[in-house]
């Protein structure tokens, strides 16, 4: 039987990247998003690409719709072998003494509660069955804050604990646990984070060459094919010339020379 992953925040960026990964990587999927529209287009595609799909509509935010479509799901699709919590965002990046309280209960709801709501609805399945690997989708952010990061910074810094704690957790089962912590990768994200600005999130790649979701997905796929004793219990992976969440070396003429 193939494995299972159930992505999160499947409609965009790196999550939609890690459903194409894991499809063509010989996975059925899970995905899940706020989007029905956007969900059953990805499902059309990767059904053609070979992949079983089943689509979950609802938002991580809301708990008891959570719930009931973790419990809608049957037969083989209770299984799930790869959980990727990715669903995400960070809006804003005013000083913090300045900060908008929507902007930032929907960061902590989403960033922090959607996750663990989602690690608490479908790892007992893992440990019961004694197999599964989640991998949740940190940031580099998490990592120090940065001017303006404050509220969306903290969240990620909580995924690393989160993400540390459940490893504990779960020591003496087969169940591995990842924090894949991105630097800059160009998906809708910063135009989320501006309120569609989107010149203004254009400009945060301005003279890099930044990662894309692909190059996420493919880090995450790595983390889940590795050996079953081989536990990627966490990784960094920043643009060629992003040293750390500040500091980034802008130079528009040579990214154009990066293959
Ligand atoms: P995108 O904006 O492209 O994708 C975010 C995804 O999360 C979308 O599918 C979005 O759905 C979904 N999502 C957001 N809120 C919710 C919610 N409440 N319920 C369900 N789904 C939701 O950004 P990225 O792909 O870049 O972001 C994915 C993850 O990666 C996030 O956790 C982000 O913090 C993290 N990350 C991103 C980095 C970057 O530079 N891009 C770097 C480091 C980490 P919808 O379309 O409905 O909003
Ligand atoms: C996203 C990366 O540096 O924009 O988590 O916060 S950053």
């Amino acid at each position: 039987m193939k494995k299972i992953a159930l992505i999160t925040g499947a409609t965009s960026g790196i999550g939609q990247a890690c459903a194409r990964r894991f499809a063509t990587g010989g996975y059925d999927l899970i995905i899940t998003g706020r989007n029905r529209e956007k969900l059953e287009a990805l499902q059309q595609e990767l059904r053609t690409a070979g992949a079983d799909v089943c689509l979950l509509c609802f938002d991580v935010r809301d708990r008891e719709a959570s719930r009931a479509a973790v419990a809608s799901l049957g037969g083989k699709w209770c299984q799930v072998d790869v959980l990727i919590n990715n669903a995400g965002l960070a809006r804003g990046l005013e000083p913090e003494y300045e900060g908008n309280f929507t902007d930032w209960d929907e960061m902590i709801d989403t960033n922090v509660k959607g996750l663990l709501t989602m690690t608490r609805l479908i790892v007992p399945g893992m440990v019961q069955r004694n197999r599964g690997h989640v991998i949740n989708i940190g940031s580099v952010a998490g990592d120090a804050a940065y001017a303006g990061g404050n509220v969306y910074c903290a969240t990620k810094a909580a995924v690393k604990a989160i993400t540390d704690g459940l490893r504990i957790d779960l020591v003496n089962t087969r169940v591995r646990v990842t924090n894949l912590k991105p630097g800059l990768v160009e998906t809708n994200f910063s135009n989320v984070r501006f309120h569609g600005d989107n010149d203004r999130a254009a400009g945060v790649y301005d003279g890099i060459r930044p990662l894309t979701g692909d190059d996420i997905a493919d880090v995450a796929f790595y983390a889940a094919a590795a050996p079953e004793h081989v536990q990627i219990a966490e990784v960094l992976v920043l643009a060629t010339h992003q040293a750390s969440g500040t500091v980034i070396s802008r130079d528009a003429s040579r990214t154009e020379s990066l293959t």
